[in-house]
């Protein structure tokens, strides 16, 4: 079995959950937060089977899109009152990352 761990945008969330519903693929959606802009995001993890992997991926890339924010870095506590310029920065669609998984169902008679 694969593990599809996949980092997306909570825009993006309901959207792809829908579709992989509607395809009969498993998944979990977890609330996480990304350790460069500190703004929520959604991690999905999908446990499939080989011959799954690329439906899943075309989900993926058909729901989850690019877009850009802007990010102030350093504002806050430490100056509050220093200017930074604000930079753009692109997310997404999504990061992904496919492993090698063994299910274990623990539990239940
Ligand atoms: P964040 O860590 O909040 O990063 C948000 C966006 O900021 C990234 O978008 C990227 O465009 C930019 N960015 C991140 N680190 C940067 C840096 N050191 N310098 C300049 N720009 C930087 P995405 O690449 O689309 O990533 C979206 C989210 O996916 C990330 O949110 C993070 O939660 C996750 N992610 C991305 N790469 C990852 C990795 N290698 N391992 C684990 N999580 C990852």
């Amino acid at each position: 079995m694969k593990l599809i761990i996949a980092i997306i945008q909570n825009a993006d969330r309901r959207a792809l959950s829908a579709a992989l519903r509607r395809a009969h693929i498993q998944h979990t959606r977890l609330n996480t937060t990304g350790g460069f802009l500190h703004e929520g995001n959604t991690t999905v993890l999908i446990g499939v089977e080989p011959e799954q992997v690329e439906t899943t991926l075309e989900l993926i890339q058909k729901h989850c899109h690019e877009r850009t924010v802007i990010y102030r870095p350093g504002a806050g506590a430490m100056h509050p009152d220093a200017y930074v310029s604000p930079v753009h920065v692109t997310l997404g669609g999504a990061t992904v990352f496919v492993v090698e998984a063994t299910p274990h169902k623990i539990g239940g008679s």
